[in-house]
């Protein structure tokens, strides 16, 4: 049987078994079925910084100069600003129609500390590496990225017998980090089990229920970017059907929907992205790790339909200045925010700081973060991965012509 119906069964069986066991059985599922999610976690994550790593620099090498690497950058980085403001200004399209928040008792203070977001130069300051072995080994990964394409510039310049021996070193480290990846992916339905029944048997319906109107928008949303943006980006830029894009992502989509880690699908994104969707390895390596980091969709997204849900709650009519600060901000928090679950909850206080809503708010959204993280992180995944397509075709065109 398929390994992504496999998941998604583990999926089902997961939200029924949590449902039936409810929160009277939460001890014995924390104490004997969580513990195995977080081992599928750590399989993952622990091929994070090898896998980015060796294949960034073969990537590079393969790219064959510094002026390809340049083009693609750009390009990379301006078409995520574009899909990421988009997707707030979805988020708000959907809250607005869905007004989320109509008759929701507000809740006490919510004690958070307002991270800032990173201003541009802090991002490009923090990106180079002080320590390359301790950015690896606290799986910074920007810096990781910028240690990797500092690598494959040298390995260019140094050129001939040298550099081939080199490479080809680096390219069988890549193809055994796949190797291990499609290993662990083996277990995944028991992980995704293992990691969603504990959050089905905590939260259960009822904590549900009255923000159901929230998690609407949130999957709304989603599927209209989804649908909307990543297809036409897949079908027109990539020249790839949406039917063979979703049914390439699938297996990354569930785990990203599982694991609410970017980070930790990064792995499965990279090696799906070449074998099943055919992107070469030079741009899934270079355009997949920079997103996993700094192009965040489905995030930017739950910053508009949260903005807008909490405006609501506390009677704030949101100006157009406020709606556009709401975006600007949004799309900076969504830069900052890391790929690991939960990450999204924290910058958005910095959105709400930001045209003076109520920091109180995030007390009424942090209880179903999970859920909705579940939303955003399958959509940073796949927006990741659509761009790199499109970039990949971008330049294969160029070199078939
Ligand atoms: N869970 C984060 C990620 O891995 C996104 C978020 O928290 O907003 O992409």
């Amino acid at each position: 049987m398929n390994l992504s119906i496999k998941i998604f069964i583990a999926l089902v069986l997961a939200a029924v078994v949590g449902v039936a066991a409810g929160p009277e059985g939460l001890p014995f599922i924390k104490w004997w079925i969580a513990p195995i999610g977080t081992i599928f976690i750590n399989l993952i994550k622990m091929m994070i910084v090898p896998v980015v790593f060796t294949s960034l620099v073969v990537g590079m090498t393969s790219l064959g100069d510094t002026k390809t690497l340049g083009r693609i950058g750009i390009k990379t980085v301006l078409i995520y600003l574009v899909t990421t403001a988009v997707a707030i200004v979805i988020g708000f399209g959907v809250a607005s129609f869905g007004h989320p928040g109509t008759g929701i008792q507000l809740a006490a203070d919510a004690t958070v500390t307002v991270k800032e977001a990173p201003s541009v130069m802090q991002v490009l300051v923090n990106m180079v590496p002080t320590n390359p072995v301790q950015s690896m080994a606290k799986a910074e990964i920007l810096p990781v990225i910028m240690f990797a394409i500092f690598i494959g510039y040298g390995i260019i310049e140094v050129g001939g017998k040298k550099a081939e021996l080199l490479m080809v070193v680096f390219d069988a480290a890549a193809e055994v980090c796949y190797k291990i990846i499609a290993a662990i992916m083996k277990v995944s339905p028991i992980g995704v089990f293992a990691l969603l029944l504990p959050v089905v048997a905590a939260n259960g319906p009822k904590v549900l229920l009255p923000l159901i109107s929230v998690i609407a928008c949130m999957a709304v949303g989603s599927i209209i970017h989804v649908v909307g943006v990543y297809s036409t980006i897949a079908s027109v830029g990539a020249h790839i059907s949406p039917a063979k894009f979703f049914r390439g992502m699938a297996e990354a989509m569930l785990i990203a929907f599982s694991t609410c880690s970017s980070a930790g699908t990064l792995p499965v994104n990279m090696k799906n992205l070449q074998e099943k969707l055919g992107c070469s390895r030079e741009v899934t390596s270079f355009v997949l790790p920079l997103g996993a980091t700094i192009n965040m969709d489905g995030t930017a997204l739950y910053m508009g339909v949260c903005s807008l849900f909490i405006a609501n709650v506390f009677g704030v009519d949101l100006s157009v200045q406020q709606m556009l600060m709401i975006v600007f901000t949004g799309t900076l928090a969504s830069i900052g925010t890391a790929g690991v679950p939960g990450a999204g909850l924290i910058m958005l206080a910095m959105v709400l700081q930001s045209v003076g809503l109520p920091i109180e708010g995030l007390a009424l959204v942090a209880g179903i973060d999970r859920v909705l993280d579940m939303f955003r992180t399958c959509l940073n995944i796949t927006g990741d991965a659509a761009v790199a397509l499109a970039i990949d075709r971008t330049e294969h065109h160029k070199v078939v012509a």
